[in-house]
């Protein structure tokens, strides 16, 4: 159960169980909904939003994809957020954003429908298990295939295109994986339900680009540079599918999944079928860059005023 006191919706704080929304709201009908996944950490400095305005300026960027004007600047987000998370008194946590047609009109045009948004926070866990994410998980290649861009907007974080994911998931699930992978119309590798995908072979780091079809993802920017800084040579290129089997090793990245090693896809080992040595060495200097551990990627923090936090310490 996820849970915690205040939602932020529409520019004001309503109670957790108050945040509710008529069944005809268009957006449960039609999908026509954009949205963000977004952690917040607890470091020394303070609790700290992870590449904040990344994720903000992607959910506008979504908006517009889908001719939807968001009613609210990407700053007032972001307060808006610095205090949602402060008066729920939440040291760290999840942060889903959403703005979406609301209800007053049904039909698939939407564009007399109101636009809502709603910010929520809460404690989330890891998203793969701590034994995934320690040890790797094992994944499966879907017989779904990826949206692509003839259909819909591969780069948009649209609700309504999560149903590509859902179904690859259920289907990863039932068959007893962790996971699901999903090919293009092509037969390349895309990405996971919810994550970006990385293999290592020779040494070598390769991930689909952003050319490909999917959700060029904030994290999978983030580990790209730091592989970077730390010497390794990262490749944007066409990943097949027997190159996932032939790997010395393989890593999803994403916000609600962070860094997590895959030891196993269609049931073929990757590499000694455990986490990678590279692997291992970019998961801690990402958990590193996570927690301000690092002067370098400190310009990746938004840091929540002090004043603000101390507002919910007062706030007990
Ligand atoms: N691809 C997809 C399809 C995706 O949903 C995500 C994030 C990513 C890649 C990685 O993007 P980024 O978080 O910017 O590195 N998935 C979000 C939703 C997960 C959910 O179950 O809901 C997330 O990780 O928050």
């Amino acid at each position: 159960m996820i849970e915690s006191e205040l939602i932020w919706h529409n520019g004001e704080f309503v109670a957790w169980e108050d945040a509710k929304v008529h069944v005809l709201t268009h957006g449960l009908h039609y999908g026509t909904g954009v949205f963000e996944g977004i952690r917040c950490y607890e470091t020394e400095r303070g609790s700290a939003i992870f590449r904040h305005l990344d994720h903000l300026e992607r959910l506008e960027r979504s908006a517009g994809l889908y001719y939807m004007d968001l009613p609210y600047t990407v700053e007032q987000l972001r307060t808006a957020t610095h205090e949602l998370i402060s008066r729920n008194g939440l040291a760290s946590c999840y942060i889903r954003p959403i703005a979406y047609r609301g209800y007053g009109h049904m039909g698939l045009n939407p564009l007399d429908a109101p636009v809502d948004v709603s910010i929520a926070v809460w404690p989330w866990g890891t998203y793969l298990g701590e034994e995934g994410t320690r040890n790797g998980i094992r994944a499966k290649v879907s017989s779904w295939e990826r949206i692509s861009s003839r259909s819909l907007i591969p780069q948009a974080k649209a609700s309504g295109q999560y149903l590509n994911s859902v179904l690859a998931k259920i289907e990863s699930v039932k068959a007893g994986y962790d996971e699901g992978i999903l090919l293009d119309e092509h037969g390349n590798v895309v990405e996971g339900s919810g994550e970006n995908v990385f293999t290592v072979r020779d040494g070598v780091i390769s991930t689909p680009p952003t050319s490909s079809a999917i959700l060029d993802g904030i994290n999978r920017r983030s580990v790209v540079q730091i592989a970077r800084d730390l010497g390794y040579a990262v490749i944007e290129r066409d990943i097949a599918r027997a190159d996932l089997y032939l790997a010395d090793e393989m890593f999803l990245t994403g916000t609600a999944a962070e860094l997590v090693p895959v030891r196993e896809v269609d049931d073929h080992a990757i590499g000694a079928g455990e986490p990678g040595e590279i692997t291992l060495v970019l998961q801690r200097a990402f958990q590193d860059a996570l927690y301000g551990r690092n002067e370098r990627y400190l310009e990746w923090l938004d840091l929540i005023p002090v004043a603000v936090a101390e507002r919910r310490e007062a706030a007990g």
